[in-house]
């Protein structure tokens, strides 16, 4: 993966946007939460780094990153959010609904992404292992969260 040559993590929050008046809505997923936790601290750090406060930060949960895209809409439809960042850990096992799973969480964000005039951020680890996924969710390869936070500071301020 092409994380393995490079920390992402790294941004100027001097050259993005001040996030104080932003709304974020995150839906996480329990599945392989020791790696969902770590991208949530990870996202959740960098706005409040970058000036978003806490009340404007809304949380919700879902059993596993399949329910994240209902999860997702219906934030879309019931919170007044300006971005809905999605959080899920898909680590490939023997059967083939590793495939499937993250065929349809692609495809379910994509449409969200064409639906609503709110953009969401995909932030879900498709991994073969545990490892790689903790080395990059809070880990040697950074924080894919960290970088979800800020492409969402940035697809805000698009307007
Ligand atoms: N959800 C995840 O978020 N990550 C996984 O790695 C994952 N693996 C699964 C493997 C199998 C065989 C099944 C049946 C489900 C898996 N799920 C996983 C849960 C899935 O996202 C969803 O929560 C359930 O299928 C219930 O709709």
């Amino acid at each position: 993966m092409a994380t393995e040559n490079k920390n992402l993590s790294n941004y100027d929050k001097n050259a993005l946007p001040n996030a104080k008046d932003f709304r974020f809505g995150f839906v996480v997923s329990e599945w392989n939460d020791d790696v969902t936790e770590g991208l949530y601290k990870g996202a959740y750090d960098a706005l409040i780094d970058c000036g978003a406060i806490n009340e404007n930060i809304v949380r919700w949960n879902v059993p596993g990153s399949f329910e994240l895209i209902f999860g997702a809409k219906k934030m879309h439809e019931e919170v007044h959010v300006d971005v809905v960042i999605v959080i899920g850990s898909l680590i490939k096992g023997e059967t083939l609904h590793f495939e499937y799973i993250c065929e349809g969480v692609v495809q379910g964000i994509k449409e969200m992404n064409l639906m609503y005039q709110i953009p969401t951020i995909f932030c879900v680890l498709t991994d073969n292992n545990k490892q790689q996924s903790l080395d990059r969710s809070g880990g040697i390869y950074g924080n894919k969260g960290v970088e979800a936070a800020i492409s969402a500071i940035k697809m805000i301020a698009l307007g």
